[in-house]
């Protein structure tokens, strides 16, 4: 039996990838695990058979027979670690892959989420456009920071990881405020992770989802 993960019924992007399902589908993608969605809507996020998934009421959840995973860091890890594919053998470089998921989730997304809040939860508070600037600035900090360790590298660290799956993940959040274009080696690396085959079936599952074509 596939694995099943949850993902929206209809994405609130509209199908710009950039729910967290789309990690975990790329994930699965890159390792070539077959997987199943359970669409979920916003209303059952927040039912008893979800909740039993996650007390978050959130999607990703990975199921697997008995075992269920939330957390879209817990999920894509635990496919790295159960399939081929997505960390190196050795277990230094192993470790230091890792070590990039957590940078991707724990460094980089933090303020980008900021921005994401600043922009549409918070857009029509009287503070949001002082506050906006000064988001985009504690985000530059961390691209500034990533563009200049890259230097022109393909991926973080050597070969294609799943730290690099959850930075351009991550990364990708920023496409449409263009600041990702203010840093064109990182704009080049987000690239390099869309134009992996295994990312645009991922893409192209959510958005059959969320964009169906006519
Ligand atoms: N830290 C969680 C965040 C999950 C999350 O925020 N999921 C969003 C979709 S990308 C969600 O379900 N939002 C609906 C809600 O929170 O009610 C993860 O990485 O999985």
């Amino acid at each position: 039996m596939n694995p099943i993960i949850t993902a929206f019924e209809r994405s609130p992007d509209g199908g710009k990838g950039l729910a967290r399902d789309t990690r975990v589908r790329w994930a699965l993608e890159e390792v070539g695990q077959p997987y199943d969605v359970r669409l979920v809507s916003f209303q059952a996020l927040k039912e008893p058979a979800h909740l039993a998934l996650t007390p978050f009421g959130q999607i990703p959840t990975f199921e697997n027979g008995n075992f269920t995973l939330f957390e879209s860091g817990a999920i894509v890890l635990h496919i790295a670690e159960h399939y081929e594919g997505l960390l190196p053998k050795d277990s230094v470089a192993r470790t230091r892959a890792i070590t990039w998921m957590f940078a991707a989730l724990n460094t980089v997304e933090p303020p980008i989420l900021d921005l994401v809040t600043a922009n549409i939860f918070e857009g029509d508070k009287p503070w949001a456009q002082e506050r906006t600037p000064l988001v985009k600035d504690r985000i530059r900090v961390r691209l500034r920071q990533l563009s200049s360790y890259l230097e022109g590298a393909d991926w973080l660290d050597g070969a294609f990881s799943a730290g690099d799956l959850m930075m351009v993940s991550v990364l990708l959040r920023l496409r449409m405020s263009g600041m990702l274009d203010e840093y064109p080696s990182l704009a080049a690396y987000v690239s390099r992770g869309e134009a992996r085959p295994a990312y645009r079936r991922a893409f192209a599952a959510q958005l059959a989802v969320n964009a169906p074509a006519s």
